[in-house]
């Protein structure tokens, strides 16, 4: 038996491992590996992407939060999610559309086979799939009611998900924009980043929620665009019974910061 061990600033996450499922080098490194007590892991690039355990904890809070502030969303663009996790959560909702845009095939075919969280999203007919930068996506693409950011961290393949060019066309071609921002303890030279760019929006807000397994296990997320958080419960309705994570209470309560993170976002303001 061993250890995987991710490494931050400082600091770091092992966690045991009873064997390598999977693993291939394309565009980034992708490896699957089967737990001792996560489920199956999947690493990107040495980062630890996603695991069985946790990872509504994350893809739910991505995903409901902004199509439930949004008053009927039918058009979503996912940006990155290659894994399926994203997408598995869009489709619970009554869209009509969801394209996914990410620029690694690879690790699309490799979670489909090995890693198995999109529950059959890729196979759904309301699905298109694109294999393209995000940011030269968003150049051409239609309008969306929302666009979710499901990237890596923003080094190598994904950093173009992270500047200000990218918020920009994102603020032209969406009503609700919704991104994770990393971890705001460890991570923030990145987070603050987002925090910069989300001013080309006109109003946006910071949330959060506990993902053990990413680092420091507290991320957080920004919502932007035209969202309200009205009729939540009215809303809730039609995933009822659907999530592991989701309700409109944690919806509300992500939304409370510590004095701390309060203050890292208002210095951005
Ligand atoms: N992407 C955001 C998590 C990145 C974790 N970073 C790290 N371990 N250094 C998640 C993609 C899952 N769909």
């Amino acid at each position: 038996m061993d250890w995987f061990v991710e490494y931050y600033n400082g600091c770091g996450l092992a966690i045991k491992v009873r064997r390598k499922i999977y693993e291939a080098s394309g565009v980034q490194k992708v490896e699957v590996y089967e737990t001792e007590s996560f489920g199956k892991m999947l690493v990107i690039d040495g980062k630890v992407q996603l695991t069985e355990f946790d990872e509504p904890f994350y893809h739910e809070m991505l995903v409901h939060v902004p199509m439930l502030s949004h008053p009927n969303p039918k058009k979503v663009a996912v940006i990155g999610g290659g894994d399926g996790g994203a997408l598995r959560e869009v489709l619970k909702h009554d869209v009509v559309k969801v394209i996914l845009v990410d620029i690694d095939r690879n690790v699309i075919e490799l979670c489909r086979k090995y890693v198995g969280i999109d529950e059959g999203a890729f196979d759904d007919e309301r699905v298109e799939i694109v294999i393209s930068d995000g940011k030269e996506f968003l150049r051409n693409c239609e309008k969306f009611d929302v666009i979710i950011v499901d990237s890596t961290d923003p080094v190598g393949v994904s950093d173009t998900l992270f500047d200000r060019e990218f918020f920009k066309l994102a603020a032209k071609k969406c009503d609700i924009f919704c991104c994770q921002s990393q971890s705001p303890l460890i991570q923030k030279e990145y987070f603050r980043i987002l925090l910069e760019n989300s001013k080309v929006f006109e109003s946006w807000r910071v949330y959060t929620s506990c993902v053990p397994t990413y680092p420091l296990a507290l991320w957080s997320f920004i919502i932007a665009g035209k969202f309200d958080f009205d009729m939540l419960e009215e809303k809730f309705e039609r995933l009822k019974g659907k999530t592991r994570h989701y309700n409109p209470d944690i919806h509300r309560a992500a939304f409370a910061l510590p004095e701390w993170l309060k203050k890292e976002v208002e210095g951005c303001t």
